[in-house]
């Protein structure tokens, strides 16, 4: 594939008006006819061609204005139809039809068949493997969609919008209409047919309507979609509560399929999810998974108005959909839950994904100006950094002129395909702020890294805060300008009250909020009555890395003062990093671990800190994981060497806080029957996690055992398999708990890729040798998403010592099976190779097998776009 830059968008020459679809629908032979109504632009001349997007598509007929086209007036290629000789203004109808095969679509793009259901997936360029058509998200129309199909097989005919009927037609076959009266891109047409089983209700609207819900899934699972619809309603009246947003259809239905390259696709009126996100009951879903489902419930519901009614212009603005739409869906899981244990879950996320994606070969802006395979862009830096950029926009504008800026959005741009200046001048327009500036978050890849010193004067009560900004180089960003940089921060007297400042100079600072705009940048604070300890990026609100020398006793005193929870957190993670780093150091030279006694009482103390929540409690506990570390060191990172130093670390603090751990384990326990609710969860995380230590200082199975016995949920009984296996993975308690779970689940593929996760994840050398036997495994299924996610995909990015094997192994093994599964499903394929981004940050020798192993991937013939684009990136 050649390169698309960002310089040379050009509106289309022709507009689409209306769209007729009517799927003739069979396993191998589906007949699709599209009747498309034109017409040419203002100003376009007169001789300019038509031309459509395509691919792999066989056509069957074409007809202008109900009438053959000759062939010399146009070219049906692989990847686009030409057609000439069109009226000069008035509107005219092409008829194209195709036939395509579903049974052979491997990709999951376009039309394709799971488990006997018809379904597709068109987002990002799926629909031209549909039919020939302007498939890109500039192009809105309006659609009626006629679906046919044998009555027996697929009694359930689903298409987008509103239904207009159907009827059997004698051959035992039947029909459906659907219209969807909102102008729409191509990426959100979506149809599903087959045989489902339903859950139905309904959702009263602020207006005062009646709306339809709906979620299908296969048929004996329908109880296992209550979370799912509960969840889905309590999105819809968020969404009208918080940003006033109302349903626009008389329907909105859900369909739970099996095989699904992502978590789920936002349809218009029709969403279609990978059922992982639909389906959960307390005996086959951890709370993890309720908490996912809640989001991307949320998440998709959330794009009908910043995605769907909104949409992108282009490709290069998909950040304008999904940043936004991720920024909505982490506010309203922070309203459902803690807000401070979300926010600390979502920094833990974009820390240990995003920020190496920025420090490495894939590093891109927020919004890109070049690709060359756009399903390689739905990135954690377009979904996650773009979130926090909205994010950034709230906190310097304040929640008034944020709300005054999105209503602008929603009011101005409407019906309307935009830009990411179009969003940002809503800000403007609405605040009367300058954004030029701060835009640089759009444009400018790499994670900036401020470093502060600050100097308390006790003879003028003044505080001095020297701060200096540098964004890294990327690859094609060499030269950075200097960002507007919001951070929060908060000064706190050793009485643990907060000082406010009664005056300051050098910079703007609002409430809390100190604008950080230049390169270097030095700013007084005066009529503070003693120093303070300065707790910097509160709530994490600007994406950086923070370089600031803080002794431990002040980071304790954050930990134990500051009002705002997120940076306590990150005061005792800023405590424990240093200890895990030092001892990777004491590992590589062969040396034992030295843990600082009082480091470990402040965690303890947090731990079991009764005012505290269980939750938060729990992340405390949770120290930084082994790519955490890898991150904090930077190059020539041993993976062994971090394991060892962390599992020691582990060690000193479970035998220290066995006392605490086991109060824990006894006091932390959930009484009565199951509630997914997020103070339940909470208080299974937190004892979760005290066993887990528990077990580490007695070095015996026995907890572990009878934990797994006893769990009445599936985050229990995880957990405790979970611990078994990473610490006894050669007991034969630890075979039997594994079989013993396998057969209870071997019916639920989505219980066994837990099953094939937590041994995937098991550290060490008897990794590679155990991901291969599982790979044969008759529960293991190649050509499903979920699985080789599950599997290949966990060992490569979550089983650090596992995967980058001494030998390279690891790798090589990786890059067999990356190159297997290309010409089936080249998007999961790609993705997956994403696992080797930091490569050049490990120590020479396993350095040196990875380029190797990713050198034989670029070598091999025949790559699809997808890997090739990956590959080629990351050896630059
Ligand atoms: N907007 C959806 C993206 C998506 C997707 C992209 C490429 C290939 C398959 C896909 N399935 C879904 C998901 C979302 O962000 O809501
Ligand atoms: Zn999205």
């Amino acid at each position: 594939g050649e390169i698309i830059h960002l310089e040379n968008y050009q509106p289309t020459d022709f507009i689409l008006e209306r769209v007729d679809l009517t799927f003739e629908l069979d396993p191998t032979e589906t007949k699709v006819e599209a009747r498309l109504i034109f017409h040419r632009r203002e100003n376009v001349d007169v001789n300019a061609p038509l031309v459509l997007d395509g691919d792999e598509l066989k056509m069957t007929g074409l007809l202008l204005d109900q009438e053959t086209i000759e062939p010399a007036h146009y070219d049906a290629a692989e990847s686009s139809l030409t057609i000439r000789n069109l009226p000069a203004s008035a509107p005219f109808e092409i008829t194209i039809t195709t036939e395509i095969n579903p049974e052979a679509n491997t990709t999951l793009m376009g039309l394709y068949r799971t488990k006997n259901i018809y379904c597709t997936q068109c987002e990002a360029e799926g629909f031209r493997r549909i039919t020939y058509f302007p498939d890109r998200p500039d192009v809105l129309a309006v659609y009626t969609v006629n679906i046919i199909a044998e009555k027996a097989t697929a009694p359930l005919l689903l298409s987008n919008g509103n239904f207009l009927g159907g009827a059997g037609m004698g051959d035992g076959r039947h029909f459906a209409a659907w219209f969807d009266p909102h102008p729409k891109p191509s990426y959100l047409f979506a149809l599903v047919a087959g045989d489902l089983g339903v859950v139905e209700d309904t959702f009263t609207t602020m207006s005062g309507r009646d709306i339809a819900l709906k979620i299908y899934v296969e048929h004996g699972k329908e109880p296992r979609a209550a979370y799912a619809m509960d969840a889905l309603k309590r999105s819809m009246k968020w969404d009208e509560d918080v940003f006033g947003r109302e349903y626009d259809l008389d329907i909105f239905m859900i369909v739970a399929v099996s095989d699904f390259n992502m978590g789920a696709m936002e349809n218009k009126g029709l969403n279609v999810f990978n059922d992982k996100y639909v389906l959960a009951d307390s005996e086959t879903a951890t709370d993890a998974d309720y908490a996912n489902i809640e989001a991307i419930i949320a998440h998709e519901y959330f794009h009908n108005w910043t995605g769907n009614r909104i949409t992108c212009r282009d490709w290069f603005q998909l950040c304008l959909k999904e940043g936004l739409t991720v920024y909505r869906d982490h506010e309203f899981s922070a309203d459902m839950r803690s807000r401070a244990v979300k926010r600390i879950a979502e920094v833990r996320h974009l820390k240990s994904e995003q920020f190496p994606e920025d420090a490495g070969p894939l590093a891109h802006p927020v919004r890109p100006t070049k690709y060359r395979e756009i399903n390689n862009f739905y990135t954690t830096t377009v979904y996650e950094k773009g979130s926090e950029v909205t994010r950034m926009i709230a906190t310097l504008l304040g929640a008034d002129l944020f709300k005054k800026g999105m209503d602008l959005y929603f009011v101005r741009h409407d019906g309307q395909a935009v830009t990411i200046e179009d969003f940002v001048r809503c800000f403007e327009d609405a605040s009367g702020r300058n954004l030029t500036q701060f835009a640089l978050w759009y444009h400018q890849a790499g994670t900036p890294l401020v470093s502060v010193s600050v100097e308390y004067d006790t003879a003028k009560q003044s505080l001095t805060m020297a701060l200096e900004q540098m964004v890294p180089a990327t690859p094609g960003q060499p030269d950075k300008e200097p960002m507007h940089i919001p951070l929060r921060f908060g000064l706190l007297l050793p009485n643990g009250s907060e000082a406010t400042a009664t005056s300051v100079a050098g910079g703007e600072v609002t409430g809390d909020v100190l604008h950080l705009v230049e390169r270097k940048q030095t700013v007084v604070f005066e009529g503070i009555s003693s120093r303070p300890v300065v707790s910097f990026n509160r709530g994490f609100s600007t994406p950086i890395n923070l370089h600031f020398e803080q002794s431990a006793t002040d980071r304790a005193h954050i930990a134990r003062h500051e009002s705002d929870l997120f940076a306590r957190w990150q005061a005792l993670n800023d405590l424990a990093t240093p200890n895990l780093v030092a001892a990777t150091e004491s590992a590589r030279k062969g040396e034992p671990a030295s843990v600082d006694p009082s480091q470990v009482e402040t965690l303890l103390a947090a731990a079991a800190d009764e005012t505290l929540e269980p939750a938060f409690r729990a992340q405390v506990l949770a120290l930084p994981s082994e790519a955490d570390i890898a991150r904090e060191i930077g190059s020539n990172n041993d993976p062994d060497a971090i394991h060892s130093g962390r599992q020691q670390v582990m060690t000193a603090i479970a035998k220290a806080g066995r006392d605490v751990f086991a109060r824990l384990v006894e006091n932390m326990a959930v009484s009565g029957s199951f509630s997914p609710d997020a103070a339940s969860a909470g208080r299974r995380a937190l004892r979760n996690s005290a066993l887990s230590y528990l077990v580490y200082a007695e070095n015996q199975a026995e907890r572990a055992i009878k934990a797994f016995r006893d769990a009445n949920n599936m985050t229990d009984l995880s957990q405790a398999l979970t611990i078994l296996a990473h610490r006894f993975p050669h007991d034969v308690s630890t075979t039997e708990a594994l079989d013993e779970f396998k057969i209870r689940f071997e019916d639920n593929a989505l219980v066994i890729d837990k099953w094939f996760g937590i041994q995937a994840t098991i550290p060490g050398d008897g990794a590679l040798q155990r991901v291969k036997a599982l790979m044969d495994d008759p529960l293991f299924n190649a050509s499903n998403p979920n699985r080789v996610r599950s599997l290949l995909g966990t060992y490569a990015f979550a089983n650090p010592t596992g995967f980058n094997r001494p030998d390279g192994e690891g790798y090589r093994f990786l890059a067999k099976n990356i190159l297997a599964m290309d010409p089936k499903n080249p998007q999961l394929a790609a993705r997956i190779l994403t696992s080797m981004r930091s490569w050049r940050s490990l120590e020479s020798q396993r350095a040196d097998h990875a380029r190797n192993a990713l050198r034989d991937i670029a070598g091999a013939s025949k790559l699809s776009a997808d890997v090739s684009d990956i590959v080629e990136r990351m050896l630059k």
